[in-house]
Protein backbone atom coordinates (compact mmCIF):
# COMPACT_ATOMS: atom_id res chain seq x y z
CA UNK A 1 0.00 0.00 0.00
CA UNK A 2 1.15 3.33 -0.46
CA UNK A 3 -0.22 7.23 -0.42
CA UNK A 4 -1.17 8.07 -3.81
CA UNK A 5 -2.40 10.98 -6.20
CA UNK A 6 -4.50 10.39 -8.47
CA UNK A 7 -6.71 12.47 -11.32
CA UNK A 8 -10.39 12.60 -11.49
CA UNK A 9 -12.74 14.46 -13.68
CA UNK A 10 -16.45 14.98 -13.35
CA UNK A 11 -17.57 14.71 -16.77
CA UNK A 12 -20.38 17.47 -18.13
CA UNK A 13 -23.16 15.11 -18.23
CA UNK A 14 -23.06 14.25 -14.55
CA UNK A 15 -22.98 17.74 -13.36
CA UNK A 16 -26.00 18.75 -15.90
CA UNK A 17 -27.94 15.81 -14.53
CA UNK A 18 -26.97 16.71 -10.53
CA UNK A 19 -24.59 13.46 -9.60
CA UNK A 20 -21.85 16.37 -8.43
CA UNK A 21 -23.11 15.73 -4.53
CA UNK A 22 -22.70 12.19 -4.90
CA UNK A 23 -19.89 11.27 -6.36
CA UNK A 24 -17.76 13.72 -4.05
CA UNK A 25 -19.51 12.27 -1.36
CA UNK A 26 -18.57 8.78 -2.44
CA UNK A 27 -15.00 10.04 -2.77
CA UNK A 28 -14.66 11.39 0.95
CA UNK A 29 -16.65 8.14 1.97
CA UNK A 30 -13.83 5.67 0.66
CA UNK A 31 -10.94 7.84 2.57
CA UNK A 32 -9.90 9.71 0.03
CA UNK A 33 -8.81 13.78 0.60
CA UNK A 34 -9.26 15.84 -1.93
CA UNK A 35 -6.03 18.39 -2.99
CA UNK A 36 -7.09 20.19 -5.66
CA UNK A 37 -10.34 21.16 -7.17
CA UNK A 38 -11.38 23.19 -10.38
CA UNK A 39 -14.67 23.66 -12.27
CA UNK A 40 -14.03 24.82 -16.11
CA UNK A 41 -15.44 24.80 -19.41
CA UNK A 42 -12.67 22.87 -21.32
CA UNK A 43 -11.97 23.86 -24.84
CA UNK A 44 -10.50 21.48 -27.97
CA UNK A 45 -7.37 21.55 -27.56
CA UNK A 46 -7.17 21.48 -23.62
CA UNK A 47 -9.21 18.39 -24.58
CA UNK A 48 -6.97 17.38 -27.13
CA UNK A 49 -4.45 17.47 -24.75
CA UNK A 50 -5.62 15.34 -21.79
CA UNK A 51 -7.11 12.88 -24.26
CA UNK A 52 -3.63 12.78 -26.35
CA UNK A 53 -3.53 8.27 -26.77
CA UNK A 54 -7.42 8.47 -28.67
CA UNK A 55 -6.95 11.30 -30.43
CA UNK A 56 -6.97 9.01 -33.97
CA UNK A 57 -9.60 6.89 -32.56
CA UNK A 58 -12.92 6.65 -34.13
CA UNK A 59 -14.90 7.93 -31.42
CA UNK A 60 -12.89 10.97 -30.27
CA UNK A 61 -15.03 13.08 -31.99
CA UNK A 62 -18.12 12.20 -29.93
CA UNK A 63 -15.67 12.24 -27.01
CA UNK A 64 -14.56 15.42 -27.48
CA UNK A 65 -18.04 16.40 -27.74
CA UNK A 66 -19.32 14.98 -24.80
CA UNK A 67 -16.49 17.15 -23.12
CA UNK A 68 -17.25 20.16 -24.64
CA UNK A 69 -20.82 19.85 -23.51
CA UNK A 70 -21.00 21.91 -20.48
CA UNK A 71 -18.00 22.56 -17.76
CA UNK A 72 -16.47 19.97 -16.12
CA UNK A 73 -14.62 19.46 -12.32
CA UNK A 74 -11.20 18.40 -12.14
CA UNK A 75 -9.85 17.29 -9.20
CA UNK A 76 -6.74 15.93 -7.80
CA UNK A 77 -7.73 13.01 -4.87
CA UNK A 78 -5.35 11.59 -2.63
CA UNK A 79 -5.66 8.16 -0.32
CA UNK A 80 -3.73 4.14 -0.16
CA UNK A 81 -3.61 2.77 -3.79
CA UNK A 82 -5.07 5.91 -5.12
CA UNK A 83 -5.07 5.03 -8.49
CA UNK A 84 -6.29 1.62 -8.50
CA UNK A 85 -9.30 2.22 -5.79
CA UNK A 86 -10.74 4.78 -7.93
CA UNK A 87 -10.60 2.94 -11.06
CA UNK A 88 -12.43 0.51 -9.26
CA UNK A 89 -14.87 3.06 -7.74
CA UNK A 90 -15.79 4.11 -11.34
CA UNK A 91 -16.24 0.96 -12.26
CA UNK A 92 -15.33 0.00 -15.90
CA UNK A 93 -15.48 2.03 -19.14
CA UNK A 94 -18.87 1.14 -20.39
CA UNK A 95 -21.83 1.79 -17.56
CA UNK A 96 -23.76 -0.74 -18.94
CA UNK A 97 -20.94 -3.66 -18.37
CA UNK A 98 -19.69 -1.33 -14.92
CA UNK A 99 -20.30 -3.36 -11.57
CA UNK A 100 -23.86 -2.74 -9.75
CA UNK A 101 -22.54 0.22 -7.19
CA UNK A 102 -19.82 1.94 -9.17
CA UNK A 103 -20.06 5.29 -10.72
CA UNK A 104 -20.39 4.71 -14.05
CA UNK A 105 -23.11 2.06 -13.18
CA UNK A 106 -25.13 4.40 -11.33
CA UNK A 107 -24.57 7.73 -13.08
CA UNK A 108 -23.26 7.26 -16.54
CA UNK A 109 -25.48 7.90 -19.65
CA UNK A 110 -23.33 5.86 -22.37
CA UNK A 111 -20.29 4.46 -23.17
CA UNK A 112 -18.92 7.93 -23.91
CA UNK A 113 -20.65 10.25 -21.09
CA UNK A 114 -20.01 7.45 -18.52
CA UNK A 115 -19.80 10.23 -15.45
CA UNK A 116 -16.06 10.13 -14.51
CA UNK A 117 -12.70 10.50 -15.20
CA UNK A 118 -9.98 8.80 -13.58
CA UNK A 119 -6.30 8.32 -13.98
CA UNK A 120 -4.93 4.58 -15.25
CA UNK A 121 -0.91 4.12 -13.94
CA UNK A 122 0.98 6.93 -12.30
CA UNK A 123 3.03 8.43 -14.62
CA UNK A 124 -0.56 8.76 -16.45
CA UNK A 125 -1.63 10.31 -12.96
CA UNK A 126 1.18 12.85 -12.88
CA UNK A 127 0.89 14.09 -16.60
CA UNK A 128 -2.79 14.47 -16.19
CA UNK A 129 -2.77 16.17 -12.72
CA UNK A 130 -0.14 18.99 -14.24
CA UNK A 131 -1.79 19.22 -17.55
CA UNK A 132 -4.39 21.16 -15.81
CA UNK A 133 -3.03 21.88 -12.33
CA UNK A 134 -0.63 24.12 -11.23
CA UNK A 135 1.51 23.60 -7.73
CA UNK A 136 -0.24 26.66 -6.87
CA UNK A 137 -3.25 25.57 -7.30
CA UNK A 138 -2.85 22.33 -4.92
CA UNK A 139 -2.75 21.97 -1.70
P1 LIG B 1 -11.30 4.94 -19.38
O1 LIG B 1 -11.94 6.31 -19.19
O2 LIG B 1 -12.10 3.86 -18.69
O3 LIG B 1 -9.83 4.91 -19.02
P2 LIG B 1 -10.48 4.96 -22.17
O4 LIG B 1 -10.36 3.76 -23.04
O5 LIG B 1 -9.21 5.62 -21.72
O6 LIG B 1 -11.42 4.57 -20.93
O7 LIG B 1 -11.36 6.02 -22.99
C1 LIG B 1 -11.44 7.37 -22.58
C2 LIG B 1 -12.88 7.82 -22.67
O8 LIG B 1 -13.31 7.77 -24.04
C3 LIG B 1 -13.88 6.92 -21.94
O9 LIG B 1 -13.99 7.21 -20.56
C4 LIG B 1 -15.16 7.21 -22.69
O10 LIG B 1 -15.71 8.46 -22.28
C5 LIG B 1 -14.67 7.36 -24.12
N1 LIG B 1 -14.70 6.08 -24.89
C6 LIG B 1 -13.85 5.02 -24.76
N2 LIG B 1 -14.14 4.05 -25.64
C7 LIG B 1 -15.18 4.51 -26.38
C8 LIG B 1 -15.93 3.94 -27.47
O11 LIG B 1 -15.67 2.82 -27.96
N3 LIG B 1 -16.96 4.72 -27.97
C9 LIG B 1 -17.24 5.96 -27.47
N4 LIG B 1 -16.57 6.53 -26.45
C10 LIG B 1 -15.54 5.82 -25.89
MG1 LIG C 1 -8.24 5.94 -19.91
Amino acid sequence: MALQRTFAIIKPRAIKNGHVGEIISAIEREGFTLHGLRMVHLNKELIKGFYLEHVHKTFYSELEESMLEGPVLLMVIEGEDAILRWREIMGVTDPAKAAPGTLRRKFGDDLTRNAVHGSDAASTAEREVHHFFSAFDLV
